[in-house]
Parts: structure tokens; sequence; C-alpha cells
């Protein structure tokens, strides 16, 4: 069903996922994560990968499983190591200059992410036909300013200033994440995702012109690429933050749906964006934190703006840790109650 809807069939059901299903407001999670190593070897341990992404397919009614990874490993795969130090996030040792982006390796990304596919391969065969497996990547904007910062910023000033100086130097470094994220977006659709999302977290923070030049371009070839190779396999685009600049977006990249931040206005999204892409989204995660009257009073207000059109129920951003795993009980059962399913 969420294979059809995201192709933009108008399907009698709202299929529901959220972001960041899987993770650590599960108890379940936290306690495998307790077994493993650190982040990333629980990203390339097939079996516990494929575990984490099933947990809340156990516990929940949901229509898909997105895999258990991080968009981490195509700069990891690429020979930019990466780790995750508790309480910090992610760290990186920030390119530096042009030599640094030479060095960067785009051919091994299915050796190294070998056992990221492999828990592919473990998760499709172990979920329910109806219940479709996401696949996943940054797009290579978003990829690259962990890749320039060495890890979260708060004003990307670097990755900013280096596009801005050096246009030739980033554009290179683009292509070869754009080169390196295809053959990874490619080796899942082979380990068997039925749909693909391109997260783009910080396509918020650009003017237009940056937007249409690192955001659009970028994602445009990227969809091409995935297109030619596996046309049938939907394809969602996440440029968080970006305003009214999701309508350019939408009709520009190619993607089949666009997941909506909360900030998008319902009724925008139904005009604007509706009759062009599927639309996904768009509860604030912080409304399934508090649960209760606020969550059902919102989740109401979204499906009336737009279940009318292709429409996937989601949150605008992920789960958040302190999330009562309830509310995530009430919420799928409040949205299949209004939509008679
Ligand atoms: O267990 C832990 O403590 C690690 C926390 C964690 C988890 C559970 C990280 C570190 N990544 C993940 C998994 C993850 N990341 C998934 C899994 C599937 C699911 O949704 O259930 C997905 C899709 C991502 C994607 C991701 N990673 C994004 C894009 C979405 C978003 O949140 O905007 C980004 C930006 C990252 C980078 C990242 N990974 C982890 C951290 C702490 C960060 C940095 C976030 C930041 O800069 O604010």
């Amino acid at each position: 069903m969420l294979v059809r809807t995201l192709k933009g069939e108008a399907t009698a059901q709202v299929p529901i996922w959220l972001m960041r299903q899987a993770g650590r407001y599960l108890p379940e999670y936290r306690a495998l994560r307790e077994k493993t190593g650190s982040f990333l070897d629980l990203c390339y341990s097939p079996e516990q990968a494929a575990e984490a992404t099933l947990q809340p397919i156990r516990r929940f009614d949901l229509d898909a499983a997105i895999l258990f990874s991080d968009i981490l490993v195509v700069p990891d795969a690429m020979g930019q190591p990466v780790r995750f130090a508790p309480g910090e996030g992610p760290v990186l040792e920030a390119l530096a200059d042009r030599v640094s982006i030479d060095a960067l390796i785009t051919d091994r990304v299915e050796s190294h992410l070998a056992p990221v596919y492999e828990a592919a391969r473990l998760v499709r065969a172990a979920l329910p036909e109806a219940i479709a497996l996401i696949g996943f990547a940054g797009a290579p904007w978003t990829v690259a300013t962990y890749m320039i910062e060495g890890g979260s910023s708060r004003d990307f000033a670097r990755t900013k200033g280096w596009a801005a100086r050096d246009p030739e130097g980033f554009d290179a470094l683009l292509a070869k994440i754009e080169a390196a994220t295809l053959r990874h977006l490619l080796a899942q659709v082979r380990a068997g995702a039925q749909v693909l999302q391109l997260f783009d977290s910080w396509a918020g923070v650009l003017d237009e012109a940056f937007f249409e030049r690192l955001v659009i371009g970028p994602t445009k070839r990227l969809v091409a690429g995935v297109k030619a190779e596996a046309p049938d396999v939907p394809i969602v685009g996440f440029p968080k933050g970006c305003g009214i600049l999701y309508a350019r977006y939408a009709a520009e990249t190619g993607v089949d749906a666009v997941s909506l931040d909360p900030a998008v206005p319902l009724d925008w999204a139904a005009s604007a964006l509706q009759p062009h892409v599927a639309v996904q989204g768009n509860l604030d995660p912080i409304l399934l934190l508090i649960g209760g009257e606020a969550m059902a009073r919102r989740s109401g207000q979204i499906l009336a703006a737009l279940a009318g059109g292709p429409f996937v129920f989601n949150l605008g951003h992920g789960v958040v840790p302190p999330t009562p795993p309830e509310h995530v009980a009430e919420l799928i059962s409040l949205v299949r109650k209004a939509t008679g399913t």
C-alpha cells in the first residue's frame, strides 16, 4: 500500500510509518544497545541491525520498516572514518582541502557496506509481504556538511564558506558523494528495499541560489540515476525546513513524494504540492511526546487537510528519545480509525 500511495495512487487507506521509529525510546532497543559495541558496530552487524529494524514492527501496526543504519555510513565507506561518541554525536576528521576531496573513494561502497545490505536482506525475508522496506541515504548537501564540519554544526560556516569560495572544489565533493550515494541506494534496492528516502536535514539553511545548486541539482541527478536502474522504486525527498522552496523541490527534482516538516502549512501543501507529488508528514514529534488530546487534535487536522490526495501519515521529524511507546500505539490507532482501516 505504501508503494502505491507514494506513486500517487489514491488508496482507500492512509499508510503510516514514523521517522526514527526504531531507537532509544524503545526499551528493547536500549537493551540491544547494551549488548552491542559502538553505534556503528550495531549498524555493521547484520543480525543486530535487522533486529533493531524489526523491533517497532513487532510492537506496532506500521505499514513500513526503515532499515536501521545512518546517513554517515557513506562518508565512512568513502574513506573518511566516522565514529559516534556517546552523548556527542558523530565525529569525523574534517575535510580540509582539495587533496582531502581527491583522496575520497567512491567504488568501495558495496564492499564496505556489505553488512548493511545483508541486514536489509534479513529484514526483507522476515517481514510480512504487506509491510514495505524503506532504504535511505543522506542527500549530498547534508552529508557534505558533516564531512566538512567534522560533525554537527550550528551555522554551517565552513561548508557554506567552501561552497562560496571554491565552487569547483565543492562541486567535485558533491559529485563524489552523489556517485557513492547512488551506489548505496541501488545496493539497498538489490537487497530488498522497495522505497527510498533522501534525508536533506539541513536543506533549510540555504538561500535560494545555494538551494538550487546544492540541493536541487544533486537531488535531481541522484533521482535520475536511481530511476534509470530502478524505475519502479518510489523516492521520497525530505528537504527539511526549506519553506516555500518545497514547491521548487517537488517540481524540479523528480522525486515521487516529499516528506513535510511540521512548519509546512497544511492547506498550502494540499494546493501547491499534492497535485504534483505524494506528501508525507508532518505531526510535530513533540505532540507525539505529549500524546493525548493535543496529539489527537493535530492529527485530525493533518488528515482532514491531506488524506484526500496521495498521503502517508508520518512525523515532521524523528521520534524523540523520551517519547512513551504507548503514544505511538495510540497515534497509529487513531489514524487507522479516522481513515477506516
Ligand atoms: O543509539 C544511539 O545513541 C545512536 C543514535 C542514532 C540513531 C538511532 C544515530 C546517531 N543515528 C540513528 C539511526 C538513524 N539515523 C536512522 C535509522 C532508522 C530510523 O529512522 O529508525 C536514520 C534514518 C538516520 C538518519 C540520520 N542520521 C539523519 C537524517 C535524519 C535527521 O534526523 O535529520 C541525520 C542528520 C543523521 C546523523 C546522525 N546520526 C546520529 C546522530 C546523533 C546524528 C547527528 C544529528 C545532528 O547533527 O543533529
